[in-house]
């Protein structure tokens, strides 16, 4: 998948889904993905460049918006999944050095709501977020109950 725009063709992330990526090619730019989050499923050592190491910041299983990556080998991948939920219609996801993202490292995407005639809803009644696979799944009802969280 080539980040560049313009795009005439949207990555299509049906809502509802659990997507995998084996994320590749991103040396030295920090992958920013709009609306939903994708949770990191490894982050492995023979993926990293001689003397490279991992940032403290990124760990296994977290959910992030962004992944900045050591340099890395040229064939490594880092796989990452996402569930896409309740939001849809099109976004972007692109290069956060802005430099690299006026230039056109961007590609657009399309949150799509399955069953839905409309191209652009802004919230989908589609299957819900497949449970487990969701960043906050509990954070999110406790929030939508009023009780105040703890961080543990
Ligand atoms: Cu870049």
């Amino acid at each position: 998948m080539l980040l560049i725009h313009p795009d005439p063709e949207p990555l299509v992330l049906p809502i509802g889904s659990v997507v995998h990526w084996d994320f590749t090619g991103m040396i030295g730019h920090p992958f920013h993905m709009h609306v939903v989050p994708f949770q990191i499923q490894a982050l492995p050592l023979d993926a990293l460049q001689p003397g490279m190491r991992y940032s403290n910041y990124f760990e296994v299983g977290d959910w992030h918006d962004t992944l900045n990556l050591p340099q890395t080998r040229s064939n490594a991948s880092i796989p990452l999944r996402m569930n896409p939920y309740e939001i849809s219609g099109y976004s972007v996801m692109h290069c956060h050095f802005l430099q690299h993202e006026d230039m056109g490292c961007m590609k657009m995407v399309k949150f799509e709501c399955p069953g839905s005639d409309d191209p652009q809803p802004i919230t989908c009644k589609a299957e819900p977020a497949v449970q487990g696979t969701m960043p906050m799944d509990d954070r999110k009802k406790m929030r939508r109950s009023g009780r105040r969280l703890s961080m543990q």
